[in-house]
């Protein structure tokens, strides 16, 4: 590519004389064509991975990486004058996800693009992503973030279908984002809008105007946890995705040949947790409208179908009352009743219904009955949901269970967040690491060189000073890069125990005081959203922004112990934050995180985990072995068992241990009520002493006491530079390549 050639055509001038605004467009336009062109793979069968979410974070970079230009145009910038970054900086992030479950959309659209496998991603495309975050007075406001603009990777197409809810239709449009492999062919991910939206309809914050559905469909996506309104909506959302979705399969199949009896030699449709769940319904009755026999229409798309289940927390699984179902989409409600009759013919068992004794649809026991994979995301979660959570499931179909532990991307979370750590990589084990992660376990081979530690020692500081001055120009955040660097980013909720990290660090506050001071400087960060109608993770939040002032404020402790909570995490921010940490704390309640995601990409970047036996941590721990990483905490069998029990009674800890209620009670005590707001500690207070559903006061102890040792180890840097190294060297199994193929092997056939 030649940059100034294309600069000039378009601007008439040099590109030393471009903005950085005119070459990010120009370079947009030109990589959006290259995209295009790349081929794209074919095979009789497609697969349709169906997502309400894809947390596809800025693409201008990833591409250039995926099409092989970004040291050519990295070059070619800075012989302009430019730097890269600040070309990045231009781009727009499309928040289009909340958290864990999107971002891993996004990592497989990006492998599926690379193994040259033939599937599209498809979605809705809403024009304010997830909100963004700003603190004011120690709390979380919100405020829409539109993505949009001309500017952006969004193709329009002039493919329309009509979407019905009752007797009103909704046009839905066609949009389309090329989806580059590594080195590779590309695919698409189809997104969805209405035609017609109004963007007027927001009035404060990111409240809008909830009765004009025709035109408000796709203005926002949906925190978890939302409301009641929210909720509501989000069914609305769901169907208009699903049905133009079914549209699209059975256009795209058919025109292939496909007879609709032989659908699932030509299409299987992934769907990502049960936010896309109607898909189900809607196409056994696109199938019976086309002439086929109800029974078979049923038997045709539990072939196609397949689903993967993310969460175990029950009240994270969708269940819609019938009488909201036939409000907004009527004509679906009798084919989930039929559903449910099959159901009920074959087996008494309550808990395999699918309609319930108060007259509400389980989606998630639709895509168990009626498709042919359920999968969990780690080896315990799918360990859980068999024998646990959805035991009496796995009795009637256990060939349906299977395990398909998550990955990330290389391309984005190593390669473009850390070159100078894959260039290193490359250096010692050549480059075939890229298309291959297996081969990063060849970095073992270097574990007792001092030269190679020392090295890796280097690009942890360099990436530590990126990370300091990025957080000063972007927040006006200070931290000192001889700290040690303990992060904690993820989306906020209570279990995934953010508090236990805010409690650890309130006592580390108090033994600072009282003298005992630690070795090496210590720097926690945070970084979450909390859904805005999630209270009590906005008071944790409140909690956190009261220490990080508290402790800026207090010049006995400033020199030792530093707390900051970076405002509106997302993607971005994400890349910059992961190549700079040391300890990566994944200290969710064991058994609540299904896998986790982020726990891979701070691994792959060398860092250390501290984490609890929960989600993939338990794949880590089994790769790196006890020396290379800190686990701590109850396991996921005693908790369930404690749960079982309903023995856990918080106050019996709060008022036996004294660390424990030091800690709690300083969230109400003289300087936190001066800085804070009373209620919100007060009410946090309580939930504490009086609840703590998620058990921080069990863990506590050995959560502190390993944290500590953590801290020690740390102060050998050969040592701990000989971890960091096992890390790397053991992440190559969580490359979403792996879990890509294992998905085509087992369940796509592609
Ligand atoms: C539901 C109803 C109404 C509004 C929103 C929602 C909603 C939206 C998103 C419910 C759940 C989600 C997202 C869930 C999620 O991100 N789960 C995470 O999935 C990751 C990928 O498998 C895992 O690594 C994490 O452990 C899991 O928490």
């Amino acid at each position: 590519m030649n940059l100034n050639e294309i600069l000039y055509s378009k601007y008439g001038k040099d590109g030393s004389l471009c903005t950085n605004e005119e070459i990010y467009a120009a370079l947009l336009c030109e990589v959006n064509r290259l995209a295009a062109e790349k081929k794209s793979p074919e095979s009789k069968k497609k697969l349709y991975y169906v997502s309400a979410e894809f947390l596809i974070g800025k693409l201008l970079s990833n591409n250039l990486i995926n099409l092989a230009l970004y040291d050519d145009v990295k070059n070619q910038l800075a012989e302009m004058g430019k730097n890269i970054c600040e070309i990045e900086e231009i781009e727009n992030e499309p928040s289009l996800g909340n958290g864990g479950l999107g971002r891993l959309a996004a990592c497989f659209l990006d492998s599926i693009a690379t193994l040259g496998l033939n599937g599209d991603g498809i979605g809705l495309n809403y024009h304010f992503g997830l909100f963004r975050q700003v603190f004011k007075e120690n709390a979380q406001t919100a405020i829409p973030d539109r993505w949009l603009n001309d500017d952006c990777w969004l193709n329009k197409t002039d493919k329309i279908y009509p979407v019905m809810f009752g007797n009103v239709v909704v046009a839905a449009r066609l949009y389309e984002i090329n989806v580059t492999g590594y080195d590779s062919t590309s695919n698409k991910l189809r997104l969805f809008d209405v035609e017609g939206i109004n963007e007027n309809l927001v009035t404060s914050g990111i409240d809008f105007d909830k009765t004009a559905i025709t035109q408000n469909l796709t203005l926002f996506l949906y925190p978890d946890d939302s409301d009641e309104d929210g909720r509501l909506l989000r069914i609305y959302q769901q169907y208009f995705m699903v049905s133009a979705a079914a549209q699209l399969i059975l256009d795209e199949c058919t025109a292939k040949g496909c007879n609709l009896h032989d659908l699932c030699d030509y299409a299987v449709i992934q769907i990502n947790d049960t936010h896309p769940t109607m898909i189900i319904p809607e196409l056994i009755r696109l199938l019976v409208q086309r002439g086929i026999d109800l029974d078979e229409a049923i038997e045709i798309v539990t072939r196609t179908c397949a689903y993967t289940n993310h969460t175990i927390l029950a009240e994270a699984l969708e269940k819609w009352n019938i009488s909201q179902l036939k409000k907004v989409v009527p004509q679906l409600v009798p084919i989930m009743e039929i559903l449910d009759d099959k159901v009920r013919r074959k087996f008494d068992e309550p808990a395999v219904h699918i309609i319930d004794k108060d007259d509400r649809v389980h989606m998630a026991h639709i895509d168990i009955h009626y498709s042919s994979s359920v999968n969990g995301v780690a080896q315990l979660h799918t360990e859980i949901l068999k024998n646990e959570e959805l035991n009496s499931f796995y009795e009637i179909y256990p060939e349906k269970f299977n395990n398909k532990t998550n990955g990330i991307t290389f391309r984005r979370w190593l390669m473009h967040s850390n070159p100078e750590l894959s260039a290193f990589i490359t250096e010692l084990i050549g480059d075939g690491w890229k298309k291959d992660a297996d081969e990063l376990e060849k970095l073992l081979d270097f574990k007792d060189n001092k030269e190679v530690l020392q090295k890796l020692l280097s690009i942890k500081k360099e990436k530590k000073i990126q990370l300091k001055n990025y957080l000063m120009e972007k927040q006006s955040l200070e931290i000192d890069e001889n700290s040690i660097y303990d992060i904690q980013i993820k989306r906020l909720h209570e279990y995934k125990r953010q508090q236990l990290n805010a409690l650890y660090v309130i006592h580390k506050y108090l033994e600072i005081k009282a003298g005992k001071l630690p070795t090496t400087p210590i720097t926690v960060i945070f970084g979450a959203k909390a859904a805005p109608a999630y209270i009590i993770a906005q008071d944790i939040i409140h909690l956190i922004l009261c220490l990080q002032e508290l402790i800026a404020a207090d010049d006995d402790v400033k020199p030792y112990l530093n707390v900051i909570m970076v405002e509106n995490y997302n993607v971005t921010l994400a890349e910059k934050l992961i190549p700079a940490c040391d300890i990566s704390e994944q200290i969710s309640l064991a058994s609540k995180e299904a896998s986790g995601t982020g726990n891979m990409k701070f691994m792959l970047n060398g860092a250390v985990t501290l984490g609890t036996e929960d989600g993939a941590n338990v794949e880590i721990h089994q790769l790196v072995g006890d020396e290379n990483i800190y686990i701590f905490g109850d396991d996921s069998e005693t908790v369930v068992e404690r749960y079982k029990e309903k023995s856990y009674v918080s106050k019996d800890y709060y008022t036996k241990n004294k660390a424990i209620k030091e800690a709690v009670d300083f969230i109400i005590g003289d300087e936190m009520m001066k800085l804070g707001d009373k209620v919100r500690l007060e009410r946090l207070f309580k939930e504490l002493t009086g609840k703590d559903w998620f058990m921080t006061f069990p863990d506590f102890d050995d959560y502190v006491e390993t944290r500590e040792k953590a801290y020690a180890d740390y102060e050998n840097s050969l040592e701990w530079a000989e971890k960091m190294l096992v890390n790397i060297a053991k992440a190559g199994y969580f490359s979403s390549d792996r879990t890509i193929a294992q998905y085509n092997k087992d369940i796509w056939k592609l």
